[in-house]
């Protein structure tokens, strides 16, 4: 997959009376470089409506597009990839539907979900949560900066920190070794969504950059 920093997912609770796309095209202009659409209340037809849309914005910026949950609607709107929990479909099952070509992330709470999760081919996994979040339902507890570290330091497929990631604690989770980093409130709620990524790309490449140094 395309190396990518930032990653969005819609949550459209937290911009109420703004349009999902303006606010996802934002993001994407502020530096996004994968969106994910994720609804976990619409129709199915609702979904699908949501991720031709999704596909029409991220191609014309060449931005990966991944739909949360559902295969059939990967498919349908041929989104680069799906992006699946522990309980949902198994990633050998998902696999031999999406192809070899499709993008495959997998949510890990714990590192012995990651180890399976690189064993069986994802294209990258979810960390997290790492600090508590309101963002989720049924989620389960955060799993700190230190599973942040035991991936860091373990995982050779990309990574990505998810949870309660704010521009007021991203850097304690960039020192503990993550690289790209995955937010919903924080980005999609903001009053200024551009510079909001602007502000978390500057951190990431800034610890890049320090990670460099040293
Ligand atoms: N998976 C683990 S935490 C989370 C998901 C979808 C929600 C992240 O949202 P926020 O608002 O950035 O905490
Ligand atoms: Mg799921």
């Amino acid at each position: 997959m395309k190396p990518f920093k930032l990653y969005v997912i819609t949550g459209e609770q937290f911009h109420p009376g703004r349009d999902m796309l303006q606010v996802m095209e934002e993001a994407i202009q502020g530096g996004a470089d994968i969106i994910q659409l994720r609804d976990k209340s619409g129709s199915k037809r609702e979904i699908l409506a949501k991720a031709y849309a999704l596909r029409d914005l991220t191609r014309r910026y060449g931005v990966t597009f991944i739909v949360n949950d559902h295969i059939d609607i990967a498919l349908a709107v041929d989104a680069d990839g799906i992006h699946l929990g522990q309980d949902d479909l198994p990633l050998a099952d998902a696999r031999r539907i999406m192809g070899a070509g499709k993008i495959i992330g997998i949510s890990t709470h714990a590192i012995e979900e990651a180890r399976a999760a690189e064993r069986e081919g994802a294209d990258y996994i979810g960390v997290g949560p790492v600090f508590e979040t309101k963002s989720k339902v049924d989620v389960v507890a955060p799993v700190t900066t230190n599973y942040v570290r035991q991936v860091a330091a373990e995982i050779r497929i990309p990574y990505v920190a998810i949870g309660g990631i704010k521009l007021h604690n991203v850097d304690q989770v960039l020192e503990a070794g993550a690289t790209r980093i995955c937010a919903i409130s924080e980005i999609v709620g903001a009053a200024d969504v551009r510079g909001t990524c602007e502000k978390y790309l500057e951190r990431i490449d800034r610890a890049a950059a320090i990670a460099r140094s040293v």
